[in-house]
């Protein structure tokens, strides 16, 4: 089961709130036509922290045109791709990565990139305050890896080999969690993905979100990265999941 995030603010209420129970949705009265369709309009969200919260593992400035450059482009491209496709405009952006293979290229690559950066903000912490894998979540990654460490292994071994830009995923699928890589801005939502799932973690492996201070040494930045991610944020991405 997929979790929605919050990400996309809307002209009406009946539209933003993709993260409240079915059960509350089903037990209003039907909306008004005009709030069905109603297009969302995405915005940047903030950063839960500082740009140079996450110093040592990511300096400030990568953060700061990550986020402020990086992201936004993919806010506002996004916008635009849908300012001509209205029925598309209404509907999450959950939606339309699921039927991502009959979209356009820049549905595809700016929606992919607004949901992923998304959640990879939320997927890290400064160094310290981001928890530890709760009981569940490393019990599951034992069981299925064999340990920790052999699972960060696994995961750092598929965020390097990635060729060129991407991503690197732990997703919970139908089989239980698994490990897989996406080019560009593609996500384990989409249609087109080799192995779909609830995303649990994520990270980014496009050269933008490390050249600065890592230069080509996608494995250095890879290592760092463990000591700020967020694992209050996967474990509930985890139980949401199971
Ligand atoms: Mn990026």
């Amino acid at each position: 089961m997929l979790r929605p995030l919050a990400i996309a603010t809307a002209a009406l209420g009946a539209v933003a709130c993709t993260s409240m129970s079915t059960t509350a949705l089903a037990s209003e009265p039907a909306a008004p036509a005009a709030a069905q369709t109603a297009a969302i309009t995405y915005t940047l969200p903030d950063l839960p922290y500082a740009y140079d919260a996450l110093e040592g593992a990511i300096d400030a400035k990568t953060m700061e045109i990550h986020h402020g450059k990086h992201h936004a482009a993919y806010v506002n491209n996004l916008n635009a791709a849908l300012a001509s496709e209205p029925a598309l405009a209404a509907e999450p952006l959950e939606t339309l990565m699921a039927k991502i293979s009959t979209l356009s290229p820049a549905i595809r690559n700016n929606g992919g990139g607004h949901y992923n950066h998304s959640l990879f903000w939320k997927l890290m912490a400064p160094a310290g305050q981001g928890g530890t894998p709760s009981a569940e979540l490393a019990a599951d990654i034992d069981a299925t890896f064999g340990s920790m460490d052999a699972f960060k292994e696994a995961f750092n071994k598929a965020a390097t080999g990635q060729f060129g830009s991407g991503w690197a995923w732990l997703v919970m699928t139908d089989d239980g969690l698994k490990i897989t890589s996406t080019p560009n801005q593609d996500n384990p939502l989409m249609d087109v993905a080799a192995v779909k799932g609830a995303p649990i973690l994520a990270v980014d492996v496009w050269e933008h979100a490390y050249y600065l201070q890592y230069q080509n040494r996608r494995a250095d930045y890879l290592n760092s990265w463990w000591d700020v991610v967020n694992w209050n944020e996967a474990n509930s991405l985890y139980a949401a999941a199971k």
